[in-house]
């Protein structure tokens, strides 16, 4: 069976047409000291495939729902990818399916209306610490595998 691991992912060569792709990294402040990995992750990446500093905006927005906005306004702009990043954690009440429903929608949508790449990187757990082991521990990190996506999407 194909090993679909992160680590085979991101070993996996970009042939990217050019490297003048303009991508936003949009980041919600809601659980910073896993959201501020995540965002640092996807940097990384995109620096590493070449993609110059000045071609790359953050933005850091309020929650996870704020990352819709955020993407929209984004590929209005004229960005060619976004990825977005946030970490919705299980709660007491019913918000957390809320969330994380409406920035799955909202983010389809966005890439839909806008036919340009829009990476999902929410962390949608039961507790911090399983968003700890997807943010550089255990079971990889999401944010460099979301900024792989959209240059992967980008190779076309
Ligand atoms: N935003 C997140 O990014 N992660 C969360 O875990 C999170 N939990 C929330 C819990 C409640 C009860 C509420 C009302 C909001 C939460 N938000 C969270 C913020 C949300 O994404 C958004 O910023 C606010 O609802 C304002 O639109």
């Amino acid at each position: 069976m194909a090993d679909y691991s992160s680590q085979t992912f991101l070993n996996q060569k970009i042939n990217l047409p050019h490297t003048n792709f303009k991508i936003g990294v949009v980041t919600a402040l809601w659980n910073t000291e896993i959201t501020g990995e995540l965002k640092a992750g996807a940097l990384r990446t995109l620096v590493d495939a070449g993609i110059s500093i000045e071609n790359i905006k953050e933005w850091d927005v309020p929650g996870s729902y704020e990352l819709i906005y955020g993407a929209n306004k984004l590929a209005n702009d004229g960005f060619d990818a976004v990825i977005c990043l946030g970490v919705v954690i299980q709660g007491e009440t019913r918000h957390f399916d809320f969330i994380c429903d409406a920035v799955a929608t909202g983010i389809a949508n966005v890439t839909i209306k806008h036919n340009i790449p829009v990476a999902f990187g929410l962390l949608t757990t039961d507790t911090q610490q399983q968003a700890l082991e997807r943010s550089g521990g255990k079971h990889g990190h999401k944010g460099e595998e979301a900024a792989w996506t959209v240059l992967k999407l980008l190779e076309k």
